[in-house]
């Protein structure tokens, strides 16, 4: 279930940022030269890092860069912070500036682990006195480092250093996936998956929340009991003693909340869901301002991948319906699609509605509302609004808001 770590190149035009990924890529996927300025967009390489797992490495232009078109360069290699778990900055020559100084004044502000590598060491060595006073000031590992040496085994073996400060940097987060019972179900707990086979199911398989709450449970030793609506109720009247929860698809919960008795937690796929995925406390607190919303607030909506067509109707067609039939206002929306990035003016939204995040890490998920909820802004995601305006939210959070 792991998804890719993002990780981020920084540093001044001609500091080694993409020679760095050729390195990793072992090949050349990224133009090395020694004209600063070489690359100009962000460049993704998606590839495995023992240790690690599936990474994708996010070569940047130079933040050195200047003039109209270097200010835009420099732009964009701003934007791939929010989409980051781990930052890499470069910097040679022992001179670390302004543009590194601002660069880890952003990663601290959005609580990125970075790594400070002095590359091209084999020229001009990194000042050890240097060395001593980042680390201590930054709390940061700083690496000596080099892209071009001619012995190979000193060049993994500095490769391998580097991956292990990167995995130490990774594992040390608080934004690693929960998996979908953490702290909810024990070993031998029974859990009910309620999984109604319609019209609207793939066919011949599970969609993947269903098999992902399977895996969790027998990861847990505990026994997940898979059924259909209609089967649900004679279960629970043989073994209703022995039920730990039930889960249910939400397009079932109605009829799934009349069968299960009140003393059995409920609960859907959406909201554990959601749980895992982070910042629950927050929809959890955000969603009921749906009801609050006045004529001509604005409702901002944040779809985090642009290719799942379904997604795109219940974001842009079924939510803002279902809210202005719910509050009886004349709402407007907006979208942000992708990782594009967030409005700046965030102000002018009352809430804000994430996706469901399948598709992006968690700490892209947490960057994308970092500014709303800075801003005390209400903030939900889609499952939780959809179980709210279906008017089961209350049961299917209960659990979690005690
Ligand atoms: N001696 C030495 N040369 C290096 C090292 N790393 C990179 N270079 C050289 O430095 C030059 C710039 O390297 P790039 O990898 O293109 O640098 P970059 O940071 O991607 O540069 P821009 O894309 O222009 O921002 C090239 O000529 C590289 O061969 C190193 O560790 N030692
Ligand atoms: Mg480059």
């Amino acid at each position: 279930m792991s998804k890719a770590k993002f990780v981020g190149v920084f540093g001044k035009r001609n500091s080694g940022k993409s020679s760095l990924i050729n390195i990793f890529a072992g090949q050349q996927v990224a133009i090395v030269s020694e004209t600063p300025g070489t690359t100009t967009d962000p460049v993704k390489k998606r590839m495995e890092i023992f240790g690690i797992g599936p990474v994708v490495l996010i070569d940047t232009a130079g933040i050195d860069d200047s003039g109209d078109l270097g200010n835009q360069r420099v732009a964009k290699t701003k934007e791939v912070i929010s989409q980051i778990d781990i930052a890499l900055i470069l910097f040679t020559n022992n001179q670390l500036d302004r543009f590194e100084l601002d660069l880890i004044e952003q990663f601290r502000q959005e609580d990125i682990p970075f790594i400070i590598i002095h590359n091209q060491s084999d020229i001009i060595p990194l000042d050890r006195a240097l060395a001593v006073e980042l680390t201590e000031k930054f709390k940061a590992d700083v690496l000596e480092f080099s892209c071009s040496l001619l012995d190979s085994k000193e060049q993994d073996n500095l490769v391998e250093l580097l991956t292990s400060l990167m995995v130490k940097a990774v594992s040390g987060s608080p934004y690693t996936d929960k998996t979908l019972f953490e702290g909810l179900v024990e070993k031998d707990d029974v859990v009910i998956l309620v999984c109604p086979i319609d019209s609207e199911a793939p066919e011949g398989r599970l969609i993947l929340p269903q098999m992902n709450a399977i895996r969790d449970l027998l990861d847990r030793d505990a026994t997940a009991v898979v059924l259909q609506p209609r089967n649900l109720e004679k279960y629970i009247k043989e073994h209703r003693s022995k039920i730990k929860m039930v889960v249910t698809d939400s397009q079932a919960f109605l009829e799934v909340d009349k069968a299960v008795p009140a003393e059995i937690p409920l609960t859907g796929f959406s909201v554990i869901l959601a749980r895992s995925k982070g910042n629950f406390h927050h929809y959890v607190k955000g969603t009921p301002y749906i009801d609050k919303l006045e004529d001509g607030d604005r409702v901002l909506i944040l779809e985090s991948c642009s290719h799942h067509s379904s997604c795109e109707d219940i974001g842009r067609v079924k939510i803002p319906k279902l809210l202005e039939k719910r509050t009886g206002k004349k709402i407007e929306w907006d979208i942000v699609a992708g990782l594009d990035p967030i409005p700046k003016d965030i102000e002018r939204y009352k809430l804000v509605i994430q996706c469901g995040g399948c598709m992006i890490t968690n700490r892209q998920l947490a960057a994308r509302l970092r500014s709303a909820i800075k801003k005390d802004i209400a903030v939900t995601n889609y499952g939780i609004t959809l179980a709210y305006c279906m008017g089961i939210y209350d049961r299917a959070t209960a659990m979690f808001r005690e």
